[in-house]
């Protein structure tokens, strides 16, 4: 049985791929250091591969993103310099970036402009395929025009079969035996002209020179034949996140002399893979197709590998990262040809329960439809709000974070590693947060945040305080770019393991007269960015730390605090990629969220903030989370979101966003005037209240200062008028 693997991870054991390029953006690191650097970064990549797997891509490796690198292979953009290329990926002229399907990773959004596109074969100056030959790493035309925006739709179809001649052309000019192409936005929910367009355009394959396979992942494929039907050489599918739809397909499907690339090793999560049950599946499709063993999804959704991750003993027996997936491949196809000892050994702890069966399984068992209901109703309640909080008109705040300065990441990581003692660093964590509020009373802010200085990420954070959740050390993911974030994963039931946050947000609100807001980052998010176990339905994963949540906001009012904010930015990400699994993941999604806050007091008043613009296909089940007050990111794309609240019944209170924190300008008065005017169009000043639109921890205090400066400055011209 041969195998095959994909997308494994670029950054790095040591993360080489973050420090060569920093490295060069801080001028520490040569052109030529960085390409070669690159290049060895590569080398082992493939090295690892060849270890374990018959074949694997070439041209894999990218500078920065994947997406933009055809974009400028294929003359969208133009890149002669490398300082031109990474002017794409950063900086004033950056394009958008947004999620990858339903994953954590981020990439550059193609922007087409409305215009007609022109296509032509360029050589940028990273030249990904120099060198390659076989199974060259390219994404589908149709991925890349799907992902793309402001693609007019009436060029769509001409663009289509433009951009697939000439990936043929660049095919054959190039000479390449075989081409690894990724098509992942196959597995959307395609309308049937779509089919058509892609079929009529993929016909152009036929007069490559190379074999073809095409790879889809992270779900079913509606209709598999079609793909089995196209001029290409092979299909991958994903049978780890397909709900069993791609497998009951194959089973009546013409392979038509295709090979079939079975996806069986999972590419998103971290089990180790049941071998023998996978090597039956195997065998029973090799009964009809011409099958490769490969993985399901890219491995870049994991960590390189197990070597030194801190996690504990019986939970190393049990996970998987990227080259123990690579081993798996081999494993499965040891199987197959009757050599079992080793994979026999690899699969022994997998039946063991790992973590305690705890009293919270009970608590989730017992819960009654009235927990997931809050009372009284939010018109009802928000006069006792307001009656406890006394809130002028606009009333102001900020999201949760305040700037992460050198210092603050320093004495943090003294801490961690043990050469500073747990005391000196809650006096230093206390001082930073007696300046932040020392700031806000200055500025004169309505709300107050502590300024979260003793969180890393929020989601490490919380799971560091929560049973059930390990943290690995150094299990390092891209999250876009350069940037990494290590998930934790959730192997046990997860409860409180006592107070997570009280002691800092009591002490801050010790400190002043005003609110000063409790902050949590909610269920769906924690699960989200994190590897979740796969022995309990998620849905009750998500009850059992909304059950953590909701004892820590008990505790919260306990101690007299009046607003806790519950983020929830992974919501939307966190979607099915089809829509017709909307309402199975929302419902569960909706009441996690609903059952942290459903037993507060009417007067406690509950927030939440999602960062992203795209509200029109959620909003109907975004407001069933029966918040009372929510802030979103508006700063850029302020037109749709206003539109969004022009159609539904919106009667809560709502901050847009009034400065886009994720660049360093900072805003005028009058721009943020422009975005407060537009919505007032159609929110009631009543409702509405005045917020930068994400959390502040990346920027710098000197751009902090004037910007909420500009933003007090409107709350203040808007109450006199
Ligand atoms: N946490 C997690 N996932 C996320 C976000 C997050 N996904 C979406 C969104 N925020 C964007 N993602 C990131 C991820 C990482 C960073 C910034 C935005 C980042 N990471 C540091 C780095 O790579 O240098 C890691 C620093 C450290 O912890 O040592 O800046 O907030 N889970
Ligand atoms: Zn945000």
């Amino acid at each position: 049985m041969k195998t095959y693997a994909y997308g494994f991870p670029r950054l790095g054991k040591q993360r080489e791929f973050k420090r060569l390029i920093e490295g060069y953006w801080a001028q520490k690191v040569t052109e030529e250091e960085l390409l070669t650097g690159i290049k060895e970064l590569n080398r082992k990549r493939e090295e690892t591969y060849q270890k374990y797997v018959n074949a694997h891509p070439q041209g894999e490796m990218t500078l920065y993103d994947p997406m933009l690198d055809m974009a400028l292979l294929f003359g969208v953009y133009k890149a002669e310099t490398l300082d031109e290329y990474f002017n794409l990926c950063r900086g004033k002229d950056a394009l958008e970036m947004t999620k990858w399907f339903n994953t954590n990773y981020h990439y550059l959004v193609p922007d087409f402009e409305g215009k007609k596109p022109c296509f032509k074969v360029t050589t940028p100056v990273w030249n990904r395929h120099e060198g390659a030959r076989e199974n060259v790493h390219l994404i589908a035309p149709f991925t890349f025009l799907k992902l793309s925006k402001n693609l007019p739709q009436e060029y769509f179809e001409e663009a289509l079969k433009e951009l697939t001649e000439i990936v043929v052309q660049y095919i054959n000019e190039k000479g390449f035996e075989s081409v690894h192409l990724e098509d992942p936005a196959l597995v959307m929910e395609l309308t049937e002209k779509e089919w058509n367009l892609i079929q009529d355009a993929y016909k152009s394959f036929e007069k490559a020179n190379a074999e073809i396979n095409i790879f889809t992942y992270y779900d079913s494929v509606d209709c598999l034949q079609k793909l089995f039907d196209l001029p290409v050489s092979g299909v991958g599918v994903d049978f780890a996140h397909d709900r069993g739809e791609n497998l009951a397909q194959l089973r009546e499907i013409d392979p038509k002399g295709k090979k079939l690339f079975a996806g069986v090793v999972d590419g998103r999560n971290v089990w180790r893979n049941d071998l023998f049950k996978t090597a039956e599946v195997i065998s029973e499709l090799s009964k009809k197709f011409d099958v490769v063993v490969t993985n399901a999804a890219p491995l870049f959704h994991l960590p390189v590998n197990l070597l030194g991750v801190t996690l504990p003993e019986e939970l190393l027996k049990k996970v998987a990262f990227a080259e123990e997936k690579l081993k798996e491949l081999q494993l499965i196809s040891q199987i197959l040809s009757g050599d079992e000892a080793e994979a026999k050994e690899w699969v022994a702890e997998l039946e063991s329960s790992f973590g305690e069966i705890t009293k919270v399984r009970e608590r989730v068992k017992s819960l009654k439809e009235e927990d997931f209901v809050r009372k009284p109703s939010y018109q009802e309640r928000i006069k006792k709000q307001q009656e406890v909080l006394n809130l002028p008109l606009f009333p102001t705040t900020t999201i949760g974070s305040f700037p992460q300065t050198e210092e603050v990441r320093r004495v943090r990581l003294l801490y961690k590693k043990g050469r500073l003692s747990e005391e000196d660093y809650k006096t230093f964590i206390r001082g930073e947060i007696a300046k932040a509020i020392q700031i806000q009373e200055d500025l004169d802010i309505d709300v107050f945040v502590h300024g979260e200085f003793e969180r890393t990420d929020m989601v490490e954070f919380f799971a560091e305080k929560m049973k059930g959740i390990a943290t690995t050390g150094n299990g390092w993911v891209i999250s876009y770019g350069t940037r990494c974030y290590r998930p934790p994963i959730i192997y046990g039931d997860v409860e409180r393991d006592g107070q997570m946050t009280i002691s800092e947000i009591v002490f801050a609100q010790s400190l002043t007269e005003k609110p000063v807001k409790g902050m949590l980052t909610g269920p769906v998010t924690i699960i989200a960015w994190s590897y979740v176990r796969e022995d309990i339905p998620t849905s009750e994963v998500a009850y059992q730390i909304a059950l953590a949540l909701k004892d820590e906001i008990k505790d919260y009012e306990k101690a007299g605090i009046k607003i806790v904010q519950i983020d929830e930015p992974a919501i939307r990400e966190k979607a099915p990629i089809k829509k017709r699994n909307w309402d199975e993941y929302f419902d569960w999604a909706i009441k996690s969220f609903r059952l942290c806050h459903s037993s507060v007091k009417p007067e406690t008043q509950i927030h939440t903030h999602m960062c992203y613009s795209e509200f029109g296909e959620i909003i109907n089940y975004i407001v069933d989370m029966d918040f009372d007050v929510i802030s979103i990111e508006a700063s850029r794309s302020k037109g749709d979101i206003i539109e969004t609240f022009e159609k539904v019944a919106f009667d809560r209170q709502i901050g847009l966003g009034v400065w886009d924190i994720h660049s360093p300008y900072v805003p005028s008065l009058e721009e943020m005037e422009v975005i407060v005017e537009r919505a007032l169009k159609v929110i009631p000043k009543e409702n509405f209240w005045i917020n930068p639109d994400c959390g502040l921890k990346t920027r710098r205090w000197e751009e902090v200062i004037p910007a909420l400066k500009n933003m007090i400055t409107v709350a203040r011209k808007l109450r006199k008028t």
